[in-house]
């Protein structure tokens, strides 16, 4: 394969004036017609003609009507062209059916459906499929199907044609298509300027009533964009399209957002709330990109997070506003220390901005997405809200049409500020988690906090610089008071300190509120200072954090030791569980522990080989342990956490079933799974459902109810990826592997389909102890699926590898066996580019 590099870009030596496409659809054999209108770029010095095309027949091509013969390689066509502009006319033949791997043109139960995002435009039709290049499409559809969307507006609309006309410029990666029997749940929003848009979601019929609550999330993000944003929408229709085969969550088509369905239907019986809140998120996340990624979007992939880190940013804003802030944070920290940190820390470790890839789907990371989102956070951090506002306000104005780079972004913030950022750009440029240390130093009335940072040298940065920290404090005196209230130091120096006068008592410090950069904070900090602060910190996050803390120190000890479980530990958590004051949420959130790999993580980085046997065993001995220590206020918790009236995925219900639920875990230890039972029996909706069989399961009962979900469910493709992850994520560790084989026999195992292969082998590489048992038989399983899927769905395969990139913190035997099947892997005759990448870059 390939390496592309960021410093070899170069704009293509031509201009596209209009793109006007026809698809004759046809399942095997769709034809695919473009008139394109060419013109020399004055920017460019290099105008050979070259047209990207993958999987295409040509049929015919004609340059200004005269038939041409292009010289035409798997890759794409080049073709000798005349001076000036000129008109190029090609006809393709393309099969979407056979179209497994889910990119470009393709069909999923009988619609039509595309994928452009990076690079399946080429599968559609020649073309300078590169962001950079940006035009106004016209698109003719013919199909025997009532439904034909395309982007922008329609301007034809019958049985068996359609034509849509997307007037604002943009780039092939956000073209769209479908074609199929759906039906549309409509409703409308009048915009800040008094526009009437049409609003629409197309689903498969039986879907309809699982529509309502994303539209009511479409609506509101449209009113939040412009409220927050001043972003107002840009076209008369915005349609939402729900796809059952998609190897993403959703993508941000232009005016036609595609969704995986899981990411967007959803009724109260069928979903839980977290489905519910993970929908409102992705609905804002793919309309924000309306104007952050498609108004304004990436001169090339190296820029990929100048449109995701901004609009992951831009979507937790909108969370946190909607629902707990604090929970939200909480929430986000804790998926990038589960899926970011590993990354940064790992053979796949890159920056921000990627200097280099092979395959740039395997970039869409959550270094670049969520990492990429943290390092926005810590700009506005530092410049401050107003002067936030103003460099978003010069950015939308300034680059409206364009293709950008991070250069342009943070130019707005330095010319509204003044600031100099080159130092800032290095969280764009080096790769790797910076660990911060810190130690105090309490004399004559004077609080002194000493800091360092550090990042390992890595082949992505080799000779790492300190970057620009901002660094959220307060103190505490020893009564629990704040006697300094948060302050952002701003750390630029590989050490630097910082001098708190005038203090009447030594204070304790709570550093990093907020979690105010994404960093790993080293600090000495005794069992009794986490308790005092988790008793006391008015910052929410830090609280939380300082009970994660005692957490992990505990479970380490145990895994390591056998030591019993940490007295601090469990009455902290007793004094949050009956705080009342406190948002369930946030109690909920407080009870949950450190997730197994996180801790092997940890243990590894304090030098320890984790073992993930004797891990599993500490936290199941943790939570037995906090179930008997809260064994009298488990009953007065299920009672207030139980919720009257009609079902609803609002904050305050939610609040209470996730409280709720984690209480119901803690009783069932106790109970053996009674009152779980009971309220599996009496759930009427999925949360409640849902946590009541998890609980049964956990417990080693629940073989009744498996039958039983299974029966009410089996016609519910949605449910059904929640049964088969269900009984995989509870599997005990020496039954998983033989769990998750049993269930690939199944016949609604259906391997090709992203959603139900991620339900499946993706839950067991979540069950930590499960897919790291000794015996190896987890890693055999997932490989042996990887090598079959392959072929089929590279994407999927490729972004699952990652399981095995922690594989060097385990013990040799361990290690042997991965690497065994990592060389199993690679040596596979003919396999994909894409899983090529990421095992040689995991086998490093
Ligand atoms: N652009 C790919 C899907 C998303 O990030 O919204
Ligand atoms: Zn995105």
């Amino acid at each position: 394969p390939q390496t592309i590099y960021l410093k070899d870009y170069t704009p293509f030596g031509f201009d596209v004036e209009s793109v006007h496409l026809t698809f004759d659809l046809s399942p095997n054999a769709t034809r695919v017609m473009s008139r394109i209108a060419f013109a020399p770029n004055p920017e460019a010095t290099d105008h050979r003609f070259y047209l990207h095309g993958k999987k295409l027949t040509l049929i015919k091509a004609a340059i200004n009507g005269e038939p041409v013969r292009p010289e035409v390689t798997d890759e794409g066509l080049t073709c000798p062209v005349p001076d000036g502009s000129f008109i190029w006319e090609c006809e393709v033949e393309i099969d979407p059916e056979g179209n497994t791997a889910l990119e470009g043109l393709y069909m999923s139960n009988g619609m039509y459906c595309t994928q452009c995002e990076a690079e399946g435009f080429r599968k559609i039709t020649y073309y300078p499929d590169r962001p950079d290049v940006m035009s106004v499409f016209t698109v003719e559809i013919k199909g025997p199907h009532p439904v034909l969307l395309s982007n922008g507006n329609p301007q034809v609309q019958g049985q068996g044609h359609a034509i849509w006309h997307d007037p604002w410029p943009k780039p092939a990666y956000l073209f769209a298509l479908v074609a199929g029997e759906l039906v549309a749940h409509s409703d409308s929003f009048t915009t800040c300027s008094g526009k009437a848009v049409d609003l629409n979601l197309y689903v498969r019929p039986g879907d309809e009533g699982k529509c309502a609550f994303g539209m009511e999330a479409l609506k509101k993000s449209m009113q939040w964009d412009e409220e927050v944003y001043g972003r107002e929408y840009d076209l008369d229709v915005f349609n939402i399209v729900a796809v059952d085969d998609f190897n993403m969550g959703a993508m941000e088509n232009k005016g036609l957002n595609v969704f995986n369905s899981s990411a967007v239907l959803a009724s109260p019986e069928t979903a839980t709330d977290g489905n519910f809140e993970r929908i409102e998120a992705i609905i804002a996340h793919e309309y924000f990109h309306n104007w952050t990624g498609n108004r304004i979007t990436c001169r090339d992939w190296f820029q990929l997070c100048l449109k995701e880190g901004l609009t992951v940013y831009r979507d937790s804003q909108f969370t946190s506003d909607l629902r707990s802030a604090a929970v939200k944070r909480i929430s986000d920290v804790i998926d990038l220390r589960a899926r970011q940190f590993p990354e940064d820390q790992g053979p796949l470790a890159h920056p921000v901005r990627p200097e280099s890839f092979q395959e740039i789907n395997n970039f869409y990371t959550a270094t670049v997405y969520e990492k990429g989102a943290e390092v926005i956070g810590m700009l506005k951090r530092l410049v401050g809200d107003a002067d936030y506002a103003r460099a978003l306000d010069l950015y939308f104005a300034r680059h409206d049409g364009q293709a950008c780079t991070i250069e342009d972004w943070l130019q707005v913030f330095e010319d509204v500020t003044d600031r100099d950022l080159a130092q800032f750009k290095r969280w764009y440029s080096q790769a790797g988690t910076p660990r911060l240390a810190v130690r105090d130093e309490w004399k004559d009335g004077t609080y002194t906090l000493h800091f360092s940072q550090s990042l390992p040298a890595s082949a992505a940065s080799p000779d790492p610089q300190p970057q620009v920290i901002p660094i959220s404090v307060g103190l505490l005196d020893p009564n629990g008071d704040e006697v300094l209230p948060t302050r952002m130091l701003e750390m630029t120096e590989a050490t630097q300190s910082f001098a708190f006068e005038g203090l009447a008592a030594r204070p304790v410090p709570s550093i990093l509120r907020g979690f105010s950069a994404p960093v790993v904070l080293d600090r000495d900090v005794g069992t009794a200072e986490r308790a005092f602060l988790l008793a006391h910190d008015t910052d929410p996050f830090n609280r939380w954090e300082a009970g994660r803390a005692l957490a992990r120190e505990t479970l380490m000890a145990m895994a390591t030791t056998g030591a019993p479980a940490g007295a601090d530990y469990l009455d902290g958590m007793l004094a949050v569980l009956r705080d009342a004051d406190l948002d369930p949420a946030y109690r909920a959130l407080m009870l949950g522990q450190p997730s197994q790999s996180e801790l092997a993580a940890a243990l590894a980085e304090a030098g320890t080989t984790p073992d993930p046997d004797a891990i599993w065993q500490a936290s199941e001995t943790l939570a037995l342990a906090m179930a008997q220590h809260a064994q009298d206020v488990l009953p007065r918790i299920l009672a207030e956490c139980r919720v009257d009236g009609p079902y609803r995925p609002d904050p305050d219900q939610t609040s209470k079933r996730a409280l709720g639920g984690r209480a119901l875990s803690l009783v069932t230890r106790l109970d053996g799974g009674t009152q779980a039972a009971a309220q599996y029996a009496a759930a009427d909706n999925m949360t409640l459902q849902l946590s009541a069989l998890g609980c049964l399961l956990a417990a080693g009962k629940g073989s009744a109810e498996v039958a039983a979900f299974y029966d009410q469910w089996q016609d519910d493709r949605l449910v059904i990826d929640k049964w088969f992850g269900m009984q995989i994520a509870q599997a005990v560790p020496d039954k998983a592997a033989t769990i998750v084989a049993a269930l690939t026999e199944h016949a609604d195992f259906n391997w090709k389909n992203p959603n139900r292969f991620r339900a499946t082998l993706g839950a067991l590489t979540m069950n930590h102890a499960g897919f790291h048992a000794a015996d190896g038989s987890g890693y055999r399983l997932l490989a042996d699926w990887l090598i079959r899927l392959d072929p089929v769905n590279p994407q999927t395969t490729a972004r699952m590898c990652s399981a095995f990139q922690t594989w060097r913190r385990y013990d040799s035997d361990r290690q042997s066996k991965i690497g065994t099947e990592l060389e199993r892997i690679a040596s596979t005759a003919g396999l994909s580019p894409d899983t090529t990448e990421m095992i040689t870059r995991i086998r490093g």
